[in-house]
């Protein structure tokens, strides 16, 4: 054997050290893993007692839980819109949910940079799974938008199991392909089984993960298995199964060895929609109560983020586009200024202050402002029309206790701030697009979004009425709460 020269060794040495400084650490992964229409009140995460999520409930005792955190949208497609540009949807144009028709006009405007589109060109695969509901004309489509990799479909909501006959905008495609025939068991799993499936192919290079479960949005379908371990509760079958999907994912993230290296997020898309259990909170999806806004919300990064953390203070999913940028070593997006912040300093103990001091909402009539704890609102179907009601919701989550007769100088101060904010909204394209009984959005948000799609089994007699009954009880239990107050000062 011959015997390599002492300096030959020397400078093979130096030059391996030289190739693994010049090598950067991978960047970390992120994966925001996102729930449909689910209730606060559905996730032991948030403290129901009938419905245990405990694959959730691990990303907060990994991390931190905010009890505090709201999306910017009270509806999906908005939403969404919001969370991926990291501004308010309604200051270019998209307050409202998207028409479930082929348009191309109706879609998340062009002019606004998504998230993705700004984490591809720092060297990310950047993976879209599940709805997405921000338009249906190819133009709109998520790998136009930033996305390399995408497995779901288009529209705001379909059957949880295959169809036979899917339509253009309720198809499952892979990337830009329709998936035909469609062949898997239940839509949760299918999505949290592909994502693994990305996330195995990915591990060796940075990924960014959207993961936009449908579940728990209607229709309210679920396996005959999750809904027997459910006694026969729908929602709670369905929100078993959105846990297991969540815990497919962790468990692939962790089995890959990426835990350390990847920050995980998750929330909900909206408030509850009506027939979901949203207590403590008051209103229900497309209200600007609480109940509208507020939203299971967590998110961990192990190492990095001190663990078992409750963070009180207001945050937005407006944040995760900023704090997501920040995780990719970026500075700043090239789009539109952002309305969100990097989340980072505030949960890793570098800056004690609120991320932030005011926030906004506006979903047709309903509207309302939260600065620091006070918060006015609002527009709502059960408030008098013209007359705003304030809340300190330090010491009332369920917004029944109005002061604002008693408040009248913070009532001003908080209109004013609204209304400077509001100043800036640019009319929806595609109107309030409230028509289309296939829409994800219902002009009676009382109603659930359950509305069979032109391809799915039309619902027996008994069905519609047992639905009809709970539509009836909870407009009568909306209508007790918060009784208008005639001294409210005018908004
Ligand atoms: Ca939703």
């Amino acid at each position: 054997m011959k015997f390599l020269h002492p300096l030959l060794c020397l400078l093979m040495a130096a030059s391996l050290r030289a190739a693994e400084a010049a090598t950067p650490p991978k960047k970390p992964n992120i994966v925001i893993i996102l729930s449909d229409d689910a209730g606060y009140g559905e996730f032991s995460l948030d403290g129901s007692k009938t419905i245990q999520t405990p694959h959730i409930d691990s990303i907060a005792t990994n991390g931190v839980r905010f009890t505090d955190g709201y999306v910017s949208g009270a509806v999906c497609s908005p939403s969404r819109a919001g969370l991926l540009t990291g501004r308010y949807q309604e200051h270019f144009g998209h307050e409202f949910n998207i028409p479930a028709g082929y348009s191309e006009t109706n879609g998340l405007p062009l002019t606004e940079t998504l998230l993705p589109a700004v984490l591809k060109p720092a060297g990310y695969r950047t993976i879209a799974l599940g709805k997405w509901h921000l338009g249906y004309a190819p133009k709109f489509h998520p790998m136009e938008r930033g996305f390399t990799d995408y497995y779901g479909f288009l529209q705001g909501q379909r059957s949880y199991f295959p169809l036979a006959k899917a339509s253009r905008l309720n198809q499952l495609l892979r990337d830009r392909t329709p998936v035909t025939p469609e062949n898997f068991t239940y839509m949760t799993d299918e999505l949290a089984k592909n994502a693994c499936d990305y996330i195995v192919k990915s591990k060796d290079t940075p990924f960014f993960m959207y993961l936009a479960f449908n579940a728990t949005h209607a229709p309210m379908d679920c396996t005959k298995e999750d809904l027997a371990a459910a006694g026969g509760n729908k929602i709670k079958a369905m929100t078993m199964a959105l846990d297991r999907g969540v815990g497919t994912v962790l468990d692939c993230i962790k089995g890959n060895g990426l835990a350390t290296n990847t920050l995980i997020v998750f929330l909900n898309d909206n408030g509850g929609a009506a027939g979901h259990n949203n207590a403590p909170l008051h209103g229900h999806k497309g209200s600007s109560w609480d109940g509208g806004i507020r939203v299971p919300f967590a998110m961990q990064w192990p190492g990095v983020i001190p663990a078992g953390q409750t963070f009180h203070h207001p945050v937005i999913s407006l944040d995760l586009f900023a704090t997501s940028i920040s995780v990719a070593g970026i500075d700043k997006s090239p789009g539109k200024a952002l309305d969100g912040v990097n989340l980072l300093p505030f949960i890793t103990g570098k800056d004690n202050n609120r991320p932030h001091q005011t926030l906004y909402w506006k979903h047709g009539p309903a509207w309302s402002v939260r600065d620091g704890d006070l918060k006015l609102v609002g527009g709502n179907a059960d408030q008098t029309a013209g007359q705003a009601g304030l809340f300190d919701l330090s010491k009332d989550i369920a917004e029944s206790n109005d002061i604002a007769s008693s408040n009248p100088a913070d009532v001003k101060r908080l209109h004013a701030l609204y209304d400077a904010w509001a100043a800036g909204i640019l009319p929806t394209p595609w109107g309030r697009g409230l028509k289309d009984a296939n829409d994800d959005e219902d002009p009676d948000i009382t109603k659930p979004a359950d509305t069979p799609g032109p391809d799915e089994p039309k619902k027996t007699r008994k069905e519609k009425k047992a639905e009809k009954e709970a539509r009836k009880a909870e407009k009568e239990k909306q209508s007790d709460r918060i009784p208008a107050n005639p001294n409210q000062p005018g908004s």
